[in-house]
């Protein structure tokens, strides 16, 4: 155990939780909320959470409903506003009292709990603590770094999917007009492999489905997931399309409660009935195994329509509409029922009901998250559930679809918003038109890459709009490192965290305003938009009095050190911007599709909702169909008296930030170093249930990661397969351990062996 984590003396395990939700989640939201930010701040935020007028929770991306409830959040939307809207201050004075280094031994937990940031703050090369800097005075300082760096490929921009969209968009302008495209991204760590398969095969790299449309599935996949924890209001969707008789198919190594039954809030029955059964079928695969799966449902699909031809297939979709299809199954037809049996640990039986579904369905969804795109194989996973559905069609009609489940409030839009490495010409040429400059065309740094950059010296000031990227990114030593050997590390935070203590010569820390805090510019009140990971484009509207009379807006943040960096002279109008959001909507409309009119239709309650082209039957791809693609079959391989570890998130954490050591739906309390493993791979291994181990990652490159002092849990996992906490098992993830193409961490693909730690 590293010297920062917190002790964990009475690790106490219950059986794990057979459904989700119910009368504790609400308890247990009021409680943190009244905990954190009081009766008051309380009443005022949820209050607010997810209405049309109030604020866009800051939780997960998951979109709203249209006909919205007053209590429209989950537990852990409400835990996640109550941990912003905190009464608790970080001070100038907390920073007098403690050196980085004092800092750099607290917990993730501990920084976190210190409350909300409230002055800019320097820590200047040499010197051991933080002390307060005046915003010119900052300003001028990274504008000093960065304009004497022998090429603006030296500085990145890395941005968390906090950031709503008018900041975003100021941030790719700055970063473009400066001269880099170096905008690494959570995404790059996230949803990247779904991007990637999607815009391959379909042309876009979004989901395609509404919230509709789930109501009215047929037959919802949710595969890679954890909505009970990660994605609450999911389950309320879910419970909808099983009222309009519809089914639901989980797949998952770990039995999540929330994928076997929900017990609804907001409903009566939830209170005290049984709540709604959820998966129809569940199947408990091995880590890595999905893209087996679709391979063999795809090979069944095309047998049964052989025997029962005209039957099965969309022959006049996959005729008018796609390319690739013959290759695709005559690569899918070799399959081996052997192969796919090995790498899903699934029995045949299981995966002949699955087909006998899918046959029974006339409308399909598939669902999917960090299960899926944080393996190695993670791009052709996607490739070949987008195969999947369309042999039957299942594109662009009700019911029926595409739904990569986003992470963070604002990833979507973000990306739409042009915070990408690799942002096509057709973009950058529609700046240069609006903004009279010439972006450059190289393409840019995402997170891996940039940091091996940081790494090998060729990058050396590191500015960060939100997140905690040291402790999001893999390989936490390597990480640190990079972000140490920077000249300058700015962190436009909210709350303190990893990333401020691990910082490079000079560090900045430039504290701004949440969702929840009200945003008074110039001209007057203003509000911000986000996409959600439906595409929906809304309104976002603090309500609170902001946390420290001293914070600006991140528009105002980044508008001003661009201005600062790039003269008074330049063109873009900054301060107008600032003093005017409005002003960046219409330059947005007019530079980024789908944005007409931005301003008028964001005005509207609800907002609007982005056209996606697969919806009307057009694939942005170059051949303009949907490609079908032939992916070469993959699995991981586990040397003997080895396990496949997946680093994941407990019910009381947002991302990096642990809330509390409580797991409560997988009955692990008081704890995080804990190590989730069947029972019958344990006794094969020859470790006792709570045993003491050490996690030890196996990687081609001869170096040693360990992860010290774990306990092992006895969980009913999948053979093969074990679960720990992210971010104390980054250390284990290989920097160049990547998925194929989209080169993000195989968070969920760690080969590691449990090394028993002998009684002292
Ligand atoms: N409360 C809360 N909500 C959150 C977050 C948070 O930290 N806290 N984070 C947000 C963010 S940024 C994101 S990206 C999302 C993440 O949402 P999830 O993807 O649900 O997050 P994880 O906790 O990483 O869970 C991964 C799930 O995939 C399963 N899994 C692992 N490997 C495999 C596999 O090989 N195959 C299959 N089929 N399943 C597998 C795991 O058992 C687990 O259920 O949540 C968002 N919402
Ligand atoms: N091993 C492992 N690693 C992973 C993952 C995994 O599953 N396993 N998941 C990956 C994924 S999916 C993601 S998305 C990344 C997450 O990576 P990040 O997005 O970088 O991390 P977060 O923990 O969400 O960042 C939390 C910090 O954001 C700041 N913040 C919060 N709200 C605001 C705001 O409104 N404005 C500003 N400016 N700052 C704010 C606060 O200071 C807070 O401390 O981690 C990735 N890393
Ligand atoms: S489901 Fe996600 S967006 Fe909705 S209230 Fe919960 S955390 Fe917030
Ligand atoms: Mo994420």
């Amino acid at each position: 155990m590293r010297s920062n984590e917190d002790p964990q003396d009475d690790l106490k395990v219950t059986a794990p939780k057979t459904y989700a939700a119910g009368v504790p989640a609400v308890a247990h939201a009021i409680e943190y909320s009244l905990a954190q930010a009081g009766p008051r701040r309380t009443a005022l935020t949820l209050l607010s959470l997810n209405q049309t007028k109030g604020i866009d929770c800051p939780g997960c991306a998951w979109p709203d409903p249209k006909h919205r409830h007053k209590n429209e959040y989950c537990e852990n939307g409400a835990k996640h506003i109550a941990d912003e809207a905190t009464t608790s201050r970080v001070t100038l004075e907390f920073f007098a009292q403690h050196s980085v280094d004092e800092l750099d031994q607290m917990s993730d937990m501990w920084l976190n709990h210190q409350g909300r940031l409230t002055e800019p703050m320097v820590k200047r090369p040499g010197a051991t603590h933080y002390e307060p800097i005046g915003w010119d005075e900052a300003f001028g300082l990274i504008a000093g770094e960065l304009n004497a760096l022998d090429s603006p490929d030296e500085a990145m921009f890395y941005t968390s999917g906090r950031l709503n969209n008018e900041a975003a968009f100021l941030l790719q302008l700055f970063s473009r007009s400066f001269g880099t495209n170096n905008l690494p991204d959570c995404s790059n760590m996230c949803h990247e492999s779904s991007g990637s398969g999607l815009g391959e095969t379909l042309g876009i790299g979004k989901g395609s489905v509404s919230l509709d449309d789930i109501h009215e599935s047929d037959l919802v996949f949710v595969v890679g997931q954890n909505p009970g924890t990660n994605h609450p209001r999911m389950l309320s969707a879910l419970e909808e399309t099983k009222r309009n008789g519809g089914k639901v198919v989980a797949i998952n190594p770990l039995p999540e409660a929330g994928l076997l039954r929900f017990k609804n809030p907001q409903s009566p029955r939830g209170v005290i009935g049984k709540g709604t059964a959820i998966a129809d079928q569940f199947l408990k695969i091995r880590p890595g195994g999905d893209l087996a799966l679709f391979q063999m449902l795809n090979r069944l699909l095309l047998e049964a329509e052989d025997a029962a031809p005209g039957t099965v297939l969309d022959h006049d979709f996959i005729a008018a509409a796609c390319t690739g299809y013959d290759e695709f199954a005559a690569h899918v037809r070799q399959v081996t029922w052997e192969h796919v049996l090995e790498a899903t640990g699934l029995t045949r039986a299981e995966i002949e009901e699955l087909r006998d579904r899918v046959l029974a369905a006339r409308s399909v969804i598939v669902c999917w998250a960090m299960g899926l795109t944080q393996h190695r194989h993670g791009v052709p996973t996607i490739r070949e559930i987008v195969n999947f559905l369309l042999l039957r069609g299942n594109l662009g009609r009700p019911g029926a679809g595409v739904c990569p489940v986003r992470g963070h409030s604002n990833v979507q839009g973000d990306r739409t918003m042009g915070i990408w490495e690799r942002v096509p010409d057709a973009f950058l040429d529609r700046l240069a038109d609006e903004f009279g400059f010439d972006p450059p065309r190289r393409h840019g740094y995402d997170s891996v890459a940039g940091v091996r950059a940081m790494r090998d010296r060729k990058a050396s000031v590191f500015i960060a709009a939100a997140g905690n990227f040291v402790r999001a990114m893999s390989d936490s030593d390597v990480t640190e490192q990079a972000l140490r050997s920077c000249r300058l590390t700015v962190q436009i935070s909210t709350k303190l965290n990893r990333s401020h203590t691990v910082c490079g010569d000079t560090a900045l820390i430039l504290p701004t305003l949440g969702r929840s805090d009200r945003d008074v510019q110039a001209t007057g009140e203003q509000f911000v938009t986000v996409e959600d990971s439906m595409s929906e484009v809304h309104q976002s509207r603090g309500r609170l009095a902001p946390a420290s009379p001293h914070l600006l807006s991140e528009v105002a943040i980044i508008g001003r050190m661009a201005r600062a960096t790039l003269g008074a002279d330049n063109p873009i109008p900054w301060e107008d911007f600032e003093a005017d959001y409005a002003l960046i909507r219409d330059r947005i409309a007019r530079v980024i599709p789908g944005f007409e009119d931005f301003n008028e239709r964001v005005a509207r309650p609800g907002g609007f909702r982005l056209p996606n082209p697969v919806n009307s039957g057009v694939y942005p791809t170059p051949s303009g169909k949907a490609v079908f693609t032939a992916n070469a079959f993959a699995r991981i391989d586990v040397p003997p008296g080895h396990l496949v570890l997946q680093s994941l998130r407990s019910h009381d954490q947002w991302n990096t930030i642990p809330y509390a050591m409580n797991d409560r739906y997988r009955g692990i309390h008081d704890a995080r170093r804990i190590v989730m493993v069947n029972p019958d791979d344990l006794a094969e291994l020859g470790i006792a249930d709570r045993a003491e181990v050490d996690l030890v990652s196996v990687w081609d490159d001869g170096i040693e990661r360990r992860a010290k002092g774990f306990t092992a849990v006895a969980y009913p996992a999948a053979r093969g397969s074990a679960a720990s906490y992210y971010p104390e098992t980054n250390v284990l993830v290989p920097l160049d351990s990547v998925a194929e193409i989209s080169n993000t961490p195989t968070s969920k693909g760690v080969v590691v062996r449990l090394e028993p730690v002998a009684a002292p």
